[in-house]
């Protein structure tokens, strides 16, 4: 067991069930590198970070990332010498299929390379999570039907799920089609903040590359189109034989009222609604929640009955991510809103209150220290979406890439030691409170690519070497992972 300075708690591995897994996350475009290399051909991601550097704080791309491409053997033992159970990581499409389709024909190399990291992970005991779609949409696909805008997406991407299930689905156990839809439509589409770009003009005044409030709403409907698409067909025709697990990744910010009135409560549950209830509703019930309809009327799709039986209980699992808290704020009804994709839900999220912080700040302008909402955000799941199987499939925090201090001092993260050991004794909390977790994944297994921050920030629990041929170093918080799962 570890005892936390300054902390008389101590907590381990045999705190949890026997069969409760731990393991590190990962995503393609933020590792893998190898952009145009084994046959690739570009993701969205690639187009954007070369065509909007701006957008990136310090206008990197991950054309090499740290290239697990050529490094995942190194990275295979990084997880094994943490004893770490899991690893999830996500399947480039445009890797395993440049054009994005079966008919465009069907990379080797890249299949190769799948096959050599799941091989890698199970001969030394990981189990393989694979994530389906984590962002990198191929290029191709968006260039003929502006991708997830089009109802064309959802077959391209059953048909990309059952190359995989073919390929890997006789060692890969565990599926998760989507990672955070939200973030996907919001960021892609309102904010034009990540890739394609697109955004709303009436949140982003400086956009021009699109100017709906329609897009995101469109391009989350397609998303759990394809995602019930991919579990229908896994179900129907591999589950049988695979023996496998199915699920998607959401994610939640717990949203504090920013007061005790009751419309600050409302707007906090509204708030929850048009992040989370978004997917959770329709993926439990059928269709979107009852406040998104109110408010985003008819620019919300509506699904057909065939949809709803598709979509409802598509999922053996829930994948959770999970790092921060809001504070949310009612928005008046007096108050005129331009038809706008953030402000549909009239809730105004915002981290601090009276100056004060929702909680500690870490190197990610959203992210702030809020353990105690893993188990608010698992205990409404269990109360309000029928208590599902869940895998806490992210967590984690960042530190800045601070290039003045030596490595010595750079492997010395208590604060991620701090961040987890707090987040890990809140889900304890919500386990014996009936919620039915089954694993936890940390973000992430090394320093990585940020979306919006490039290589500003640093999310490992081993170090990258930037300057260094991208050397990996274990930091403090690798050695309690591992001293933590031996206890
Ligand atoms: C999640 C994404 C991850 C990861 C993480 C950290 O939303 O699923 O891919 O990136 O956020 O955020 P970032 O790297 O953008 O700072």
């Amino acid at each position: 067991s570890v005892i936390i300075p300054d902390d008389t708690t101590v907590i381990g591995r045999s705190d949890f069930p026997a069969g409760f897994v731990f393991g590190a996350a990962s995503a393609s475009y933020q590792f893998e590198g190898a952009a145009r290399e084994g046959g690739k051909d570009p993701s969205i991601w690639d187009t954007f970070t070369h065509t909007h550097p701006e957008k990136i704080m310090d206008r990197s791309n991950a054309d090499v990332a740290v290239d697990s491409y050529h490094l995942f053997k190194v990275d295979v033992q990084k997880i094994k010498e943490m004893g770490m159970g899991a690893y999830r990581f996500s399947i480039s499409w445009p890797r395993i299929l440049p054009c994005g389709r079966v008919s465009g024909g069907i990379n080797e190399d890249g299949i190769r390379y799948y096959n050599n990291l799941i091989n890698e992970l199970i001969s030394n005991g990981i189990q393989p999570f694979a994530t389906l779609f984590h962002w990198d949409l191929p290029q191709a696909l968006e260039d003929k039907y502006g991708g997830f805008l089009s109802p064309l997406i959802v077959k391209d991407f059953q048909d990309y799920a059952e190359l995989c299930y073919k390929e890997f689905g006789n060692r890969v156990k565990y599926w998760i089609t989507f990672n955070e839809p939200w973030t996907f439509s919001r960021a892609g589409y309102a904010l034009g903040g990540n890739a394609p770009g697109r955004c709303s003009k009436w949140v982003n005044v400086n956009c021009s590359a699109g100017n709906s409030a329609t897009e995101p709403y469109l391009v989350a409907h397609h998303q759990l189109l394809a995602h019930a698409a991919a579990v229908n067909l896994y179900k129907e025709k591999y589950q049988a034989s695979q023996k496998g697990k199915i699920g998607i990744t959401l994610v939640l910010h717990w949203m504090v009222p920013f007061s005790k009135s009751k419309s600050d409560r409302e707007a906090a549950q509204r708030a929850i609604d048009f992040m989370y209830g978004w997917f959770m509703h329709p993926l439990t019930y059928g269709d979107y929640p009852k406040s998104m309809r109110l408010l985003v009327g008819d620019r919300l799709p509506k699904f057909s009955t065939e949809q709803t039986l598709l979509v409802k209980g598509s999922m053996d699992f829930l994948g959770l991510n999970y790092y921060t808290a809001d504070y949310a704020a009612n928005i008046p009804l007096s108050v005129p809103l331009n038809v706008s994709y953030t402000t549909d839900s009239r809730a105004n999220l915002t981290t601090q209150r009276n100056g004060i912080p929702i909680g500690p700040n870490s190197a990610t302008t959203w992210l702030h220290v809020y353990p105690r909402g893993i188990r608010d955000v698992l205990l409404y799941t269990k109360r309000r979406y029928k208590n599902p199987v869940i895998y806490i499939t992210e967590n984690g925090i960042s530190d800045p890439n601070n290039s003045t201090i030596s490595l010595k001092e750079a492997l010395k993260d208590n604060g991620r030691i701090d961040y987890h050991f707090r987040h890990l004794l809140f889900l304890l909390r919500a386990m014996k409170e009936g919620v039915d977790v089954r694993g936890y994944f940390v973000w992430s297994l090394l320093d990585n690519f940020s979306w919006a921050d490039g290589f500003t920030t640093r999310f490992g629990l081993n170090y990258v070497d930037y300057k260094d041929g991208l050397k990996r170093y274990p930091k403090d918080s690798a050695i309690w992972f591992k001293n933590f799962l031996q206890s």
